[in-house]
């Protein structure tokens, strides 16, 4: 009933890198985004969105909130309702309010994650049938309970697991091939959280190319993964690849700069 609703999409939202996004926050004291590098890579994300058949609503930079181009953190959207998420980080907290308009634009449906439970989207990944939530340095217990209970409004079961706490985001370390297949790194899939998919590892020395994003028919790879570019496209899958080396400064990635449904 519900095939292929976690990768068929037609929309994508995508907010400008801010130039304070040379601020944004870090595991560590890397150094710094170059602004300009960041906004040129930003424009070949969202081609690539384009290429994949994505109408791109291509929001203003907020100068305000450094992280803001991270737009996956501040919402979660499903294919008949977006829900507005409670950002972990405090400094991120008040990007949910400047997503807000924008989903309205997009959805009839647009919920507040209930009480006070915080939820970045980067934890929460949906297949067909399940929505993964980890729980994270960002994520806690009320706002998994607050989403669960949305979800499963919507056909979803919810399934919580307990990110291994060298991991930022759940997501980081893992992304959607298919309805039955999750490519993830072996860090995270040691959790078992996987058993009921079919799992491909990220190869080793390789577990940042694992933040993928799978959009209609093309699968969106970081540059840099050369393995698992051959490990994917052995499988079958059009890749698209993108350089995201800037936002990895900020440990960002791919599936981070957009909302897609
Ligand atoms: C942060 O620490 O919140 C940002 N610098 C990076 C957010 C990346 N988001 C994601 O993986 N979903």
């Amino acid at each position: 009933m519900f095939a292929r609703r976690s990768f068929t999409f037609n929309t994508a939202i995508t907010r400008q890198p801010a130039t304070s996004v040379t601020n944004g926050l870090r595991d560590g004291s890397g150094p710094d985004p170059d602004a300009g590098l960041f906004s040129q890579q930003h424009s070949n994300y969202i081609a690539a969105l384009k290429k994949a058949g994505a109408k791109v609503d291509l929001l203003p930079p907020l100068d305000d909130f450094p992280d803001s181009v991270f737009v996956e953190d501040s919402a979660l959207c499903l294919k008949e309702a977006a829900i507005v998420l409670r950002p972990g980080a405090p400094s991120r907290r008040g990007e949910a309010a400047h997503i807000r308009p924008a989903l309205e634009k997009h959805f009839s449906k647009v919920i507040e994650l209930p009480g006070d439970g915080l939820v970045d989207g980067g934890d929460v990944l949906l297949s067909d049938k399940d929505a993964f939530i980890g729980l994270s340095a960002r994520t806690n217990q009320a706002g998994f309970d607050g989403l669960a209970k949305i979800v499963s409004e919507f056909g979803y079961t919810p399934v919580r697991i307990k990110t291994p706490s060298n991991i930022l985001h759940f997501k980081t370390e893992c992304g959607l091939l298919d309805s039955q297949t999750i490519f993830a790194t072996a860090n995270l899939a040691a959790v078992g959280c996987f058993d009921d998919y079919q799992l491909i590892i990220a190869p080793k020395g390789e577990e940042g190319a694992a933040n993928i994003v799978r959009f209609n028919d093309y699968l969106f790879i970081s540059k840099g993964y050369p393995k698992s570019e051959a490990l994917l496209k052995a499988h079958g899958y059009k890749l698209i690849v993108i350089d995201t080396n800037e936002a990895a400064k900020v440990d960002g990635g791919l599936s981070c700069m957009s909302l897609r449904f």
